[in-house]
């Protein structure tokens, strides 16, 4: 079970070099993923989704026609945490 305690900005740092195409915006990590058409990109939702059930973590998903922005926060501690940057990796492996 990955941690869901807030990380320091030192752990911060190390976690978000290693997911270079995320952004942080304050509490939270963000990242644009096109697709060549908008079905493929409700696919790629489906697909997202997928990852989000099998860790109980959910991104927010904002749909633009074939653009997906997933964004990551642990909601119920109110910031980043491990699960968030776990969550990210798995999903730059899709
Ligand atoms: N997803 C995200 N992104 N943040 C949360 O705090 C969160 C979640 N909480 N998915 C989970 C579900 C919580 O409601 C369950 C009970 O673990």
């Amino acid at each position: 079970m990955a941690d869901r305690s807030r990380l320091a900005d030192d752990q911060l740092t190390e976690r978000l070099s290693a997911v270079p195409q995320w952004s942080r915006d304050g509490e939270s990590i963000v990242r644009t993923f096109e697709a060549p058409t908008f079905l493929e990109g409700i696919a790629f939702v489906a697909r997202v989704a997928e990852i989000a059930e099998a860790r109980d973590h959910h991104p927010d998903i904002d749909i633009r026609y074939n653009r997906v922005t997933l964004t990551l926060s642990t909601h119920d501690r109110g910031g980043l945490t491990a699960l968030d940057f776990d969550v990210a990796e798995a999903l730059d492996a899709l």
